[in-house]
């Protein structure tokens, strides 16, 4: 690949994201130069715990380094559109964390800002780059699988099980309208939709607020924390715990999808079928390294991750030899190696497969779809919605 020397990067956010991000920087040879925190104190501790040699007052004085050529969005939800528009304005490369903004006006601001900049502007869904989600996109389009009919699966999550659980998340201030949907069902939608080359057309969509008031901590939570505090406040929830969807795609293939972030001993479980004419394949992430095949007049198979094994775009994203099983913080070092060779090569590849500005935009509109789904019990066409969505949608 182009070499990534003399590249430098800032990483905004120093929770359990933000720490992925600066080590997988690190693992590819890019210079972390500093870190953006919620508070001076918890950037200060971050840079300290993470070997990052400076952490900056504000965005602006991250912005005034000259050694910053790309920054990374870890802040919360809410902060990512004010962040990434003023990151464009100042000349640098963006890769964001999902969900893109919290409203499709805000998305749809920043692909037209994308798209008067040289500069490259990614989306971080990772889960792309598992090597074997990879292939099977490269044999998805080479008609391995046939015509698309069927695409099933689950994300499920347990770590808002509890009502005493909390993290800025369960607040659509902070997270958005959508939280189950917004924070892990947009993993899956992108996932699938980046596999089999077609987006999601049409959605008929339940929402269900299972843990109606939840317990809110005087102070913050990082995500996944299994702290917890004794001095709380009872808060009355309106985000979705569980999302169930219907799905048309463009290309005619139908699906179904359960989101849950209440299903205990489910950790980080997304999975996905694909049923095509010619035969399918299913993937769990908890045993990434292992793809099912499945044939209708020959044994099913199980393709081990391994680089020869896998044609050219998996083979691109493996790092390790087979058996040596890669994990959700690869998937980081092989997105961010996809990106920073489009920033060496200073121009967005002619088919990116990392996700696009524009992919994050259509995550947030099928978000907006799956709302006024919920609220009015119909199908509803992802291109039919441009309504500003406002709070209290789930009600
Ligand atoms: C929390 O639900 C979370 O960290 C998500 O925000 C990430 O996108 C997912 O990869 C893991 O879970």
């Amino acid at each position: 690949m182009a070499s990534v020397d003399g590249i430098g990067a800032a990483v905004i956010g120093s929770g359990f994201i933000g720490t992925v991000h600066v080590e997988a920087l690190r693992r590819l040879g890019v210079t972390v130069h500093g870190i953006l925190g919620a508070s001076a104190d918890r950037a200060d501790a971050a840079a300290r715990r993470l070997g990052v040699p400076k952490a900056y007052p504000d965005l602006d004085a991250l912005l005034a380094d000259p050694a910053v050529d790309v920054v990374h969005v870890t802040s919360p939800n809410r902060l990512h559109f004010p962040q990434v528009r003023a990151i464009i304005a100042a000349g640098r490369h963006v890769v964001c964390e999902k969900p893109l903004a919290v409203t499709s006006e805000e998305s749809a601001e920043l692909v037209a800002l994308a798209a008067h900049t040289d500069r490259i502007c990614a989306v971080n869904y990772n889960i792309r780059f598992y090597p074997l989600n990879q292939h099977l996109h490269g044999e998805v389009a080479a008609g391995t699988l046939g015509d698309i009919r069927l695409l099933s699966g689950r994300y499920f999550q347990d770590w808002l099980f509890e009502d005493t659980d909390w993290n800025w998340r369960l607040d659509p201030a902070e997270g958005g309208t959508l939280r189950a949907f917004g924070d892990i069902g947009t993993h899956w939608v992108d996932l699938v939709s980046f596999i089999t080359g077609s987006r999601v057309a049409a959605v008929m969509a339940e929402l269900v607020t299972a843990i109606p008031t939840r317990q809110q901590p005087a102070g913050p939570v990082e995500t996944f924390s299994t702290e917890r505090s004794t001095d709380t406040i009872a808060r009355q929830m309106s985000t979705d715990d569980i999302a169930l969807l219907l799905l048309r795609f463009e290309n005619g293939a139908r699906g179904s999808v359960a989101i849950s972030q209440v299903s205990a001993g489910r950790k980080n479980s997304l999975q996905y079928e694909i049923d095509g004419s010619r035969g399918s394949a299913a993937w769990d992430s908890e045993t990434p390294d292992h793809l099912w095949l499945g044939h209708r007049d020959r044994p099913n198979e199980i393709l081990q991750r391994g680089p020869a094994l896998m044609n050219a775009l998996g083979s691109a994203a493996a790092s390790l030899p087979g058996g040596h099983v890669e994990g959700f913080g690869d998937t980081f070092h092989a997105l961010f190696r996809a990106i920073y060779q489009a920033v060496a090569a200073g121009r967005m590849p002619d088919r990116p497969t990392f996700a696009t500005f524009e992919d994050g935009h259509h995550e947030m509109l099928l978000g907006d779809a799956v709302l006024v789904s919920a609220r009015e019990g119909r199908w509803v066409d992802v291109a039919s919605v441009s309504a500003p969505i406002v709070e209290g949608a789930l009600a």
